[in-house]
């Protein structure tokens, strides 16, 4: 039996001494460099007594190893979970209870409160950084730069990533090597990815977008990728000249289009930029077309599916749709209430399936049941339509969900929080129009009687437990919250009341 996913997307490269990722300190390492210092790192993975299906977690900045962990989990058939460096202590520890990992690998700064973690998980903790010290380097140190792949199928699981929900319960999404390949075969297709491209990859390696889509595309196709530690667009700008390819969030393309050095004389050579993750505004879609003569690919993906549609690589790219579904993905829109399959035109809720979509969500049957259909559709939670020429538009959300420059923002989660804060009667998240980061949370708080809730102390407070994206860009405090007859809270009121808290 063989490895399905490693030897599709690494076996295929073993002693290929082509470019794989330039790093900005200027070295490169060739595909041959990269799979030994992956071998290396999968016999360090076993030396922790790990076995086939074991989860490793992983919160670490993004670098060569970061990357070459993945890698190394997948050879060693062990289900890989990365996490966002951004997240707190408190909120790594439900992710490595939760999935059971038996492993935790740190950023040694974080140690001390990593290692508390991991033991009240019973999970091994090792350290790394993006400079390679760490404990966990020091044990791949002087390991074989080989490693015998263990055998897994297409249903075996390759990694979890979590994904929050609307209870405010973040859910292990299961993916299994079928999924990720296949979408990877697809889209390196569809977007005629070869050995010849170089991607510029300024995304976050703990997402879908960086991680499968970006990088798993670039290792099927053989290309390269000049590989930087986050957007930087002065360090885009700079890079780009060696670059064919750009993948980013809608926010990538409003800052380059911001600076004065992004010219169609620098996008000339370039032969693709892609947007997706979240909305691309058709007016950003327009201005980078008339700066650069490119039309901007836009597709649409979540955690749970991969990708589901695309625009054309050869035909038109339509400015506020996100394309056709993928050859062998199934889309159809259906009536939020019955279930029942819309007409063409009709506003529901977009369902998906195909070799993409994820095996359910891990120890939660009911959650898997509530959103995965036992006819293998994935309700979304998106709202949208298929038009008259086949394209589908993402209108909405049926999903109390912010999406921040492309990061998840579930209001739920902090809503739970906020709601115990001393003065704090009730508390409602929403998302409003943002420039840079598309939209932005604001808390909106309904004060206790005579009470005087202190917006400071509050955002303090919170920051102790989530991540610094999810929190607050304003909190604005009010007597009561806004609701319907039925004494339902009204959050559409109050996006309406503050549209324009972030416009000057
Ligand atoms: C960082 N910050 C954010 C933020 N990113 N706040 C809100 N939303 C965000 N997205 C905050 C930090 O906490 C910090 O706060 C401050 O901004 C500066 O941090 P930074 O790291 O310097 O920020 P910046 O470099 O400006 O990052 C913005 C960004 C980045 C948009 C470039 O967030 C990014 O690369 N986003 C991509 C996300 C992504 O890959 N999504 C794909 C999901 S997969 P403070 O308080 O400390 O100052 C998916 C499926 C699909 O959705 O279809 O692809
Ligand atoms: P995530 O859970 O981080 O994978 O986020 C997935 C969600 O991002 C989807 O359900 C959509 O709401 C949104 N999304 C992804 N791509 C697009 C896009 N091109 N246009 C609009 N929304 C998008």
């Amino acid at each position: 039996m063989t490895n399905v996913l490693y030897d599709a997307l690494f076996g295929q490269h073993a002693g290929r001494e082509t470019p794989f990722l330039h790093l900005i300190n200027g070295e490169t390492l060739t595909h041959a460099a990269f799979l030994e210092r992956a071998a290396q790192l999968a016999h360090a993975l076993t030396a922790c007594e790990l076995t086939a299906g074991d989860r490793v977690a992983l919160q670490i900045d993004k670098s060569a190893d970061a990357l070459a962990l993945y890698a190394a989990c997948v050879q060693a058939g062990l289900v890989f979970l990365p996490l966002n460096p951004a997240y707190t202590a408190h909120e790594v520890d439900y992710f490595v209870s939760n999935s059971g990992a038996k492993l935790l690998i740190g950023d040694p700064a974080k140690a001390d409160s990593l290692r508390s973690v991991a033991k009240a998980a019973g999970a091994v903790f090792e350290t790394l950084d993006a400079q390679g010290n760490g404990s966990f380097a020091a044990r791949a140190a002087d390991q074989h730069r080989s490693f015998k792949t263990v055998p897994r199928s297409g249903d075996d699981l390759a990694a979890f990533l979590y994904t929050s929900g609307t209870t405010g319960r973040s859910k292990g999404a299961m993916m299994t090597q079928t999924n990720l390949l296949s979408n990877a075969r697809t889209l390196t297709d569809l977007w005629q990815f070869t050995s010849k491209d170089v991607l510029l990859h300024a995304l976050p390696i703990f997402h879908t977008h960086g991680l499968f889509v970006a990088t798993n595309v670039m290792l099927l196709s053989g290309g390269a990728m000049i590989f930087m530690p986050k957007l930087d667009v002065d360090q885009l700008i700079e890079h780009m000249p060696r670059a064919t390819s750009l993948m980013g969030v809608p926010t990538y393309y409003t800052r380059l289009l911001d600076h004065p050095d992004f010219t169609a004389d620098l996008t000339k050579h370039m032969r693709l930029f892609i947007s997706g993750s979240a909305p691309l505004l058709a007016e950003t879609h327009k201005l980078f077309e008339a700066r650069t003569g490119h039309r901007i690919l836009e597709r649409y993906g979540m955690t749970e599916t991969n990708m589901n549609t695309s625009n054309p690589f050869d035909g038109m790219r339509r400015a506020g749709t996100v394309g056709f579904p993928l050859p062998d993905v199934e889309l159809k829109v259906t009536d939020p209430e019955t279930g029942e399959t819309l007409s063409q035109g009709e506003i529901g809720m977009i369902e998906v399936r195909g070799p993409n979509v994820f095996k359910g969500y891990w120890q939660m049957p009911e959650k898997t049941a509530a959103e995965l259909r036992s006819d293998g559709y994935f309700i979304t939670g998106d709202l949208g339509l298929i038009d008259d020429q086949g394209y589908v538009q993402i209108v909405g959300r049926g999903k109390d969900l912010i999406i921040s420059g492309g990061y998840n923002i579930y209001p739920k989660e902090l809503e739970v929080i906020l709601d115990d804060m001393p003065g704090v009667l009730e508390s409602a998240v929403i998302g409003l129009p943002h420039a840079d980061l598309g939209e932005a949370p604001v808390a909106v708080l309904a004060r206790q009687k005579g009470a005087n809730p202190d917006p400071d102390a509050i955002l303090e407070t919170l920051a102790i437990q989530l991540a610094r994206f999810k929190c607050p860009r304003k909190v604005i405090v009010v007597d009561a919250l806004p609701r319907n007859t039925m004494g339902k809270v009204q959050k559409n009121v109050m996006r309406q009341t503050y549209a324009k808290v972030f416009k000057a």
